[in-house]
């Protein structure tokens, strides 16, 4: 077999059909089968694409073998399972993930090189699976592949969104939000006709007398609408265990695509039934931490809950136990307060369906749930009102009122005749009109409550749930630090690095017990080691150079130091102290000398983000960035010292891409803010140093990495509230000089018309500086000049870099899901045998 390799081959010559394939290639042969068979293309004409959809067929068959013979081991076994709620699944690509996991990318590889195909390019083709937003939705995905990789019988239940987050495009400088429709060509997930479950709206509560003469209620006259399974394999790294990912959509009910309308001569409005029934699972709410409290995002949620606490409650019926054992068999997790209807919904289903007492039910249910909180922000804090509740799901609020009732009562028996704790903590807020907090549902609702940085669950405990630490004490309060995969965020996405790790510690273990990193300190001083390392980032640099070529069609220059900045565009992310910093470097550096400017560490300062498409102030910063990109970039004078870059539609295989290519990437966030960041850790792990504040996770990974090892600045946690105070209601408020300068130049046009972004300018100089930019910009621009002097110490700049790698173990996701299974959940690996 001598076949031609093409780089980047649209048409792939194959001579002849009857090419024998070497044994030992088994996935060449099994997609050369699909794309013959499956997709009932012939060789001859087998594009990049084609190609992409053979190898993922191949690879899914592999998959859903593993994944049948787990849901049975598991079923078989009969043990307590962890069911994972989260309304976004940030999952990216697939089929890289599913080559490494399954342990065959090597021979896929050779097999598509054999065709004349480059393997980047075939991985290249994929869509990415966009569920989600930001840091909450990719945590979710992370998880998922600890839980397959360390065996536990584990479920992620979400939505099947048609139109995952949006797609961004940068008009004129301006963000454009264009729709992801993704699902074509999707070959990951297994729809499951037969699993359906008819969830419902609206109606009206009757209230009727059993046999046995208990007084029960019943939801009547409700809308139907229907759920409908879509399964998608988790594979674990190095292990058979795949578990399963069900995605839920919704279509009109069967009965309902309505022969009777239809025969009726309706044909109109039944049509328009089913639309209004697919629009439940249509599109994802493109809000990073901001709840505005739609309708058709509550009957996301519920329809969501609903759909998935049903088929928790047939499996669990299936073992035939008494319900008392429930919490035994099952562990629900609530990622955010996203997902809290579930609490009322298995209440609901506990004594309205099911017969059981109250207390009965109300036991089962908070030894079940846990809840995670992912912010302190207030506008992220869900609130629904209750005449939306009350219209949309007339029981679930009366069991939110009894819920509440019952709580209530017991406080005010701890702490008699204090009114003002009985209203802050009440789950219902008595304003016009009356709001459901979500937070204190899920609290009460849960036997734990976890925040995921050690900072972050200070702060939840000492301000937004305070008064509920008085109440049940601080045992139900605890910390779950954040992590990230090894596998997808070293090992996929810096493969070179992940196979220099593994020559020195002498295999991939490290991949699976992340702490093992911790011998590479042995290598610090070790020349060709550092030479090969440097010489990795070098690589990973020049292919992200060429892409910002291609795609931007400015030049960089690989040797600049790469300082990075992205994730979701949000005040509190401080983008703006960013661009007002690489504003200041710009002012310094033009009225700088030939001779002092021979000092200057040249520069790429790289941002990219989604803003929501509602959020006004960030899509001013993204037009502010990219007006100081042009202005930059088109100054000759200043030529390589400084480059601005806007990456559009940043994801998560662009974060593949950007994450091993970065030197310096900004954390930088208002202290108290960032509940933990996950990017933070992605960065170090791939050897990029980070600049950023006390916040979220950066603490702890300052204590794990050391403290020179990190470029920390700013205000801390606990001072920021009084700065703000004394902005608004201390004498005059003075700018820090510099970023006057800076100002002055955005107001005297240097950047464009100064009115576009006069809303920003505002905020700091006449609205309070709630971000603290200007109290924090001395310390941000000192730190950055540190950070220059400190790179051109190229050695000791590796030597920081190999460092904090080899101290990075603790970041893992395997730990992550290690300390929920004990302190939460309570469940075991199942242990796979050799079938
Ligand atoms: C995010 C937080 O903003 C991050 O600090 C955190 O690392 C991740 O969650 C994961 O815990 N978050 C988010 O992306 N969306 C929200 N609505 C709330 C928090």
């Amino acid at each position: 077999l001598n076949l031609p390799t093409r780089k980047s081959s649209r048409q792939v010559p194959m001579f002849g059909r009857s090419v024998e394939f070497p044994a030992d290639s088994l996935p060449q042969k099994e997609l050369v089968r699909h794309i013959e068979t499956t997709l009932a293309r012939s060789l001859y004409n087998c594009d990049e694409n084609a190609a992409y959809s053979g190898t993922a067929l191949a690879f899914r068959d592999r998959l859903i073998i593993e994944w049948n013979k787990t849901q049975q081991r598991q079923t078989f076994n009969d043990q307590k399972r962890v069911y994972y709620l989260s309304l976004e699944f940030l999952m990216g690509r697939a089929l890289d993930n599913a080559m490494l996991n399954v342990g065959l990318k090597d021979a896929a590889r050779d097999g598509l090189k054999d065709l004349g195909f480059r393997i980047e390019d075939v991985i290249g083709q994929e869509h990415d699976a966009a569920l989600g937003n930001g840091g909450l939705g990719r945590l979710a995905a992370c998880l998922l592949d600890s839980m397959a990789t360390l065996n536990y019988p584990a479920w992620g239940y979400g939505l099947r969104y048609r139109y995952g987050i949006f797609k961004q495009e940068i008009v004129n400088g301006y963000q454009m939000e264009v729709p992801d429709y993704w699902l074509d060509n999707n070959p990951w997930e297994f729809p499951r006709h037969e699993i359906t479950v008819d969830i419902q709206f609206y109606g009206c509560v009757r209230k009727y007398q059993a046999e046995n003469g208990k007084i029960m209620h019943s939801w009547e006259d409700a809308e139907i609408v229907q759920a409908v399974a879509y399964d998608v394999p988790i594979p674990g790294y190095g292990t058979k265990t795949t578990n399963n990912l069900r995605l839920w959509s919704s279509k009109a009910s069967s009965g309902e695509f309505d022969f009777q309308k239809f025969n009726a001569g309706d044909y109109e409005s039944a049509v328009a039934d089913e639309q209004r029934a697919e629009t439940i699972s249509a599109v994802l709410y493109p809000n990073d931490n901001l709840e505005r409290g739609k309708e058709l995002r509550l009957k996301q949620q519920y329809f969501w809950c609903a759909a998935s606490l049903y088929d928790i409650v047939r499996r669990f019926k299936k073992s035939k136990r008494a319900w008392s054992e429930f919490p035994d068999q099952v562990a629900i997790q609530l990622n955010d307060t996203h997902p809290t209807l579930a609490i009322v919904e298995l209440q609901r289903i506990l004594i309205d369906t099911e017969g059981l007492e109250w207390d009965e039910a109300w036991n089962i249910v908070t030894k079940s749930f846990g809840y995670t909180n992912h912010t302190v922000l207030p506008e992220a804090l869900e609130k629904w009102s209750v005449p939306l509740l009350q219209n949309l799901l007339p029981r679930h609020l009366q069991i939110i009122y009894d819920v509440n009732l019952y709580f209530l009562q017991i406080v005010e028996k701890r702490f008699p005749n204090d009114r003002e704790m009985l209203s802050r903590v009440s789950i219902i807020e008595e304003s016009h009109p009356k709001m459901v907090r979500m937070a204190h549902l899920a609290i009460i609702g849960s036997h734990k409550v976890n925040g995921v940085a050690e900072l972050h669950s200070d702060l939840i405990k000492t301000t937004i749930f305070k008064d509920f630490v008085e109440i049940y004490g601080p045992d139900r309060f605890t910390n779950v630090t954040n992590g990230i995969t090894p596998r997808r965020w070293l090992h996929q996405a810096n493969p070179r690095l992940s196979a220099l790790i593994a020559e020195k510690l002498g295999g991939y273990e490290f991949l699976t017990d992340l702490t093992l990193l911790d011998k590479l300190e042995a290598f610090v001083d070790d020349k060709k080691f550092r030479t090969e390392w440097a010489e990795i980032k070098s690589a990973n640099k020049l292919r992200l150079a060429r892409y910002i070529k291609e795609t931007t069609g400015f030049s960089v220059n690989p040797d600049a130091l790469f300082d990075v900045q992205v994730k979701r565009i949000h005040e509190y992310k401080r983008q703006q102290l960013n661009i007002f910093g690489v504003i200041h470097r710009y002012l310094t550096i033009k009225a700088m000398s030939a001779e002092e400017r021979k000092k200057v560490v040249p520069r790429v300062s790289i941002f990219g983000g989604k803003a929501a498409p509602g959020y006004w102030m960030a899509k001013t910063v993204i037009h502010l960035i990219n007006k100081v990109s042009f202005v930059v970039n088109n100054d000759a004078d200043v030529g390589d010292l400084l480059k601005v870059i806007f990456i559009e539609d940043y994801n998560v295989s662009k974060a593949e891409m950007i994450c091993p290519a970065s030197d310096l990437s900004e954390h930088i966030s208002t202290a108290g803010t960032e509940a933990s960041g996950t990017s933070n850790m992605k960065f170090v792990l791939s050897g990029g140093l980070i600049i950023g504040t006390c916040d979220g996770a950066n603490i702890e990974i300052t204590r794990e990495i050391g403290e020179q090892n990190i470029f920390l600045f700013g205000t801390l946690a606990e001072d920021v509230e009084e700065l703000r105070h004394r902005h608004v209601y201390g004498q005059t408020f003075q700018i820090d000089s510099q970023l006057a300068k800076v100002f002055e130049a955005i107001k005297g046009n240097m950047f464009g018309d100064a009115g576009d972004f006069s809303a920003l300018t505002a905020s700091v100089e006449q609205h309070g500086d709630f971000y603290l930019v200007s109290d924090d910009f001395n310390s941000y621009v000192t730190t950055h000049e540190m950070v220059d002097e400190a790179f051109k110490n190229r050695e000791e700049w590796l030597a920081k870099s190999i460092t904090s790698v080899a101290r990075m173990g603790f970041f893992s996701t395997d730990r992550v899901i290690n300390e929920y299974a004990d302190s939460i959940w309570n469940v075991e690996p199942l242990e796979v045998g050799k079938d």
